[in-house]
């Protein structure tokens, strides 16, 4: 009793005792990150999902990259490895080893995964066996028939409930607002109607609990390709084609679909046709080396414009950014002497992007 009463004179009553223990170790915990919560939670607070492109081989050889994605995302978007080339090498063989590597990090840390993506006509994501030019019709269809059987039946049993939409059929828009002609999907049904409907309702019978999306980029602001694609989904809807949501791809670069002004309203419109929406692969490239302060200002600009578009509608499900670090970006595919498209540099260290998006989500 005595020895705790001398205890007291020298140890502060219960508040003292914590703001001295802050106090001592301020420098090794900083007050900024100690307080910091991640974007998933915030997000939550805002009803929406935030996420990212996500690598399966990135998680498995990169912890700093891996801590990030499984601290800060409640949604994942596999980049590469649900595509067709990945899933379907061959004909008679699928392998979804990194495709279930996704899958199993999505699971451990509580995340939802988009599907990404059943039919895409781009080359680079499809097989060799896929692109042989004497396939008949009636050969195409059926092998796209088994491809999303196959697939669509993968995920039902092994990620029930952790894989939860599709972006079903991706870009099937040129810029003009045509249902793509040069696509080898296009040889199955030129019809974009009628294309639609079969894929979808086909998708919708094998996986009747998932949410199918069309996705798409450069329809963010009005013109040609925007009003097509609201065009079909509206008739795709008055139809009662089981289409669900429609991701807003919101790619940009300086230079490039730079105007956001528009987007909430044409969110709203698509809104109104009974659709979720989701913001799917956000990202902003600028000239390279990415050193100019007023770039790095203009592309926080666009990705707070982005995210406060997707929070103006009730529809709005996730945020979703096309990958997180500039040390791995989609190579290849800017314009010459453009990227550092994300918002962490190739350090991880935040770029203005970041605290703008954080200033977005933290904002009563
Ligand atoms: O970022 C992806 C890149 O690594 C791939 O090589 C490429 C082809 O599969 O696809 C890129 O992702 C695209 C996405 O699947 C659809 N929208 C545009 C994306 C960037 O090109």
């Amino acid at each position: 009793m005595r020895r705790f009463c001398l205890d007291r004179r020298y140890f502060p009553t219960a508040p003292g005792i914590w703001i001295l223990a802050f106090l001592a170790a301020g420098s090794a915990f900083p007050l900024s990150q100690a307080k910091e919560l991640p974007f998933r939670t915030l997000a939550k607070k805002k009803g929406i999902l935030f996420g990212s492109a996500i690598r399966a081989r990135a998680i498995e050889e990169d912890p700093e990259y891996s801590k990030f994605a499984a601290k800060q995302f409640s949604i994942l978007t596999p980049e590469n490895d649900f595509k067709f080339d990945a899933l379907h090498p061959e004909e008679s063989r699928f392998d979804f080893t990194r495709a279930d590597q996704v899958v199993a990090f999505a699971k451990k840390h509580r995340q939802l995964v988009r599907g990404h993506t059943l039919v895409w006509h781009n080359p680079e994501a499809l097989p060799d066996w896929v692109k042989n030019p004497d396939r008949t019709p009636a050969e195409l269809k059926k092998l796209l028939q088994n491809h999303i059987k196959s697939v669509l039946l993968h995920f039902s049993k092994t990620a029930n409930g952790v894989v939860v939409s599709w972006d079903v059929i991706n870009e099937a828009f040129d810029e003009e607002g045509n249902f793509r002609q040069d696509s080898i999907w296009a040889r199955i049904e030129p019809d974009g109607f009628k294309f639609f409907s079969w894929v979808y309702r086909l998708s919708h019978r094998i996986a009747p609990k998932l949410k199918l999306y069309y996705n798409d980029y450069g329809i963010e602001a009005p013109g040609k390709k925007t009003e097509a694609v609201f065009r079909m989904m509206r008739r795709l809807k008055q139809a009662g084609v089981p289409i669900h949501g429609i991701g807003f791809q919101t790619h940009g670069s300086s230079g490039w679909n730079t105007d956001l002004s528009e987007f909430p309203g044409i969110l709203k419109r698509f809104d109104k046709l009974g659709l979720r929406i989701t913001i799917s692969e956000m990202d902003y490239s600028i000239p390279t080396p990415a050193t100019s302060t007023k770039d790095l200002e203009q592309q926080a600009r666009i990705y707070a414009e982005a995210l406060k578009a997707c929070l103006s509608v009730n529809s709005c499900q996730a945020f979703i950014t096309w990958g997180f670090t500039d040390r791995t970006l989609w190579e290849g595919n800017f314009k010459e002497g453009f990227g550092a498209s994300t918002y962490l540099d190739s350090e991880m260290k935040p770029k203005p992007a970041f605290r703008a998006l954080r200033r977005v989500l933290t904002k009563k």
